[in-house]
Order: C-alpha cells, then sequence, then structure tokens
C-alpha cells in the first residue's frame, strides 16, 4: 500500500489535552512536521508558555523547556545566545504574550534576537476560563467581560503582528490562521521561512497565528473556524506584515 501520510516521528504516543476543534493541535502538528522535515529534532529547542499548549512538552521528543508566564522570550534569548547553531522556537499564546509577557517580546524585538516566535492568538484566556485578553475583540463576551469588551473600560485589541513590523529588529512578520485547509497549508508555509530565515541568522522571524478556542468562545467547532474568518479577520488581517529577505 502507498503511504500518503506519516505521522510525525518527533511525536511521543501521548494524547493531547485539548478539547476537539482546538487551533493548537493544528499547530503543534504543523511545528512537528517541520521538526521531522527540517531535521530539528537533535539540534531544536522549543520553549514553551503557561496556558493550554504547556502540556506539549509531554507531545514530542525532543529538548523542550516550560517558561513561566510570558517569559518563553527571555529563555529563548539565553538559549540561542548560548548557542546560535541551535534552532530555537518561542511558542506563546495571546494571554501568554501580550498580557503577561508584553515587556518580554518587547524587548526580544528590540534586541533584535534571532529566534522564532510563533504568536498563537485565540482572542481569549483559553486555559483558565476564557478570561478577556489584550486580543479580545470589541464587544466580544468573556467571562471577566459578560457584557462584551468596552473600549472605555478595557482599551483595543493588541495587533502584535503589524507592532512587530514595525520594530528594526525583527527581520520577519507574518499573521496566518488555521480556520480552513487552505490556511493550513499557508500557515505552515510562513513558519517554515520563519525557521529557514532564523537558521540563515536573521534577525527575530514572528508569526501571529488566528486560532480557534470553541471552548472559550462557547461555541461550537465548525463556528469557531467560521468566527475566525467572520469577525478575527477584519481586526487582525493576514498576510506578511515585514521581509526584509524581500526588501535585501
Ligand atoms: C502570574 C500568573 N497569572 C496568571 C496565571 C494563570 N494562567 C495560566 S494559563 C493563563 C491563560 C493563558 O492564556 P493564553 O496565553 O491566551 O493561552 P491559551 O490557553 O488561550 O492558549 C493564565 C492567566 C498564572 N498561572 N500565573
Ligand atoms: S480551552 Fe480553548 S485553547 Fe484551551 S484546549 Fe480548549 S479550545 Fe484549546
Ligand atoms: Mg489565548
Amino acid at each position: 500500500m502507498k503511504t500518503i501520510y506519516k505521522r510525525p516521528e518527533v511525536f511521543t504516543d501521548a494524547i493531547t489535552t485539548y478539547c476537539g476543534g482546538c487551533g493548537h493541535g493544528i499547530i503543534n502538528k504543523l511545528i512537528a512536521e517541520l521538526v521531522d522535515e527540517m531535521g530539528f529534532r537533535k539540534n531544536g529547542i522549543i520553549c514553551w508558555p503557561i496556558g493550554c499548549s504547556c502540556l506539549a512538552d509531554a507531545y514530542y521528543d525532543m529538548d523542550l523547556m516550560m517558561c513561566l508566564h510570558g517569559r518563553a522570550p527571555a529563555v529563548s534569548t539565553g538559549m540561542k545566545r548560548a548557542d546560535p547553531s541551535k534552532f530555537i522556537l518561542c511558542y506563546q499564546g495571546d494571554g501568554d504574550m501580550v498580557s503577561e509577557g508584553m515587556a518580554e517580546i518587547m524587548h526580544a524585538a528590540i534586541r533584535g534576537e534571532k529566534f522564532t516566535v510563533l504568536f498563537v492568538n485565540n482572542a481569549i484566556y483559553g486555559m483558565t476560563g476564557g478570561q478577556m485578553a489584550p486580543t479580545t475583540l470589541i464587544g466580544q463576551k468573556a467571562t471577566t467581560a459578560p457584557y462584551g469588551r468596552m473600549e472605555d473600560t478595557s482599551g483595543y485589541p493588541v495587533q502584535m503582528a503589524e507592532l512587530m513590523a514595525t520594530m528594526p529588529g525583527v527581520y520577519y512578520s507574518e499573521r496566518v490562521a488555521v480556520n480552513s485547509p487552505q490556511n493550513i497549508m499557508k500557515a505552515k508555509k510562513a513558519m517554515k521561512k520563519a525557521f529557514e530565515l532564523q537558521m540563515e541568522g536573521k534577525g527575530l522571524t514572528f508569526v501571529e497565528i488566528l486560532s480557534m478556542c470553541p471552548t472559550g468562545w462557547s461555541t461550537s467547532p465548525v463556528k469557531a473556524t467560521e468566527w475566525v474568518t467572520e469577525k478575527m479577520m477584519p481586526v487582525y488581517p493576514l498576510g506578511v506584515k515585514k521581509d526584509m529577505s524581500e526588501e535585501a
């Protein structure tokens, strides 16, 4: 029989704890495929955040580091500086990055650190029960915003991919999504490009990924994929925000 798809070899046999329809599982699979395809299993380290993805350290048979509360960019900085030949992946959610650890990602970008950041934007604190994040949309309900986010008390959604693009130390910034097969393929392409640029020794490479949280959004997996297109994309438009390799 002809093999048309193989489970990535870097995966352990662990069953994930993600809810049905969660985007983290898709993104984790893309990472595993790229680790296999690009040969990072022996030479790579993934820095995981707090949040629903924090248990992902059980899913990969390679070097991993659990980083507390928004500090993954600081840990990644230490790892990359200690051995610049390593592939270093900094994985963060929106509560972790934009709320708890905003200073860490900003300073990593200011310094132009040479690792890759995957920023999983699901517009909510998933793990802790659907609280409002800095990325929550205006009018979006959260357990800490039962009437919906209001700009006069809670400010505006933060557009990280655009913000990163303004920083001289950031070499590449793109926003993708994982809510359809076509978008998943584009997301993998962006991740691969960021990983390649990192291995060429370029500055910070940043990929924001719009991701579904059906549980935190109190909706079904299918409706969650539609919500990404209808509600998130107008506020968080997809596309390349900065690519210094095109400008060179
Ligand atoms: C200092 C501190 N603040 C808050 C928490 C609780 N906490 C753990 S995960 C999490 C939410 C993470 O949300 P996000 O980064 O968006 O990840 P998601 O689960 O949505 O992927 C919070 C608030 C904590 N453990 N410690
Ligand atoms: S709460 Fe949301 S982010 Fe967390 S596993 Fe469930 S769907 Fe995924
Ligand atoms: Mg989140």
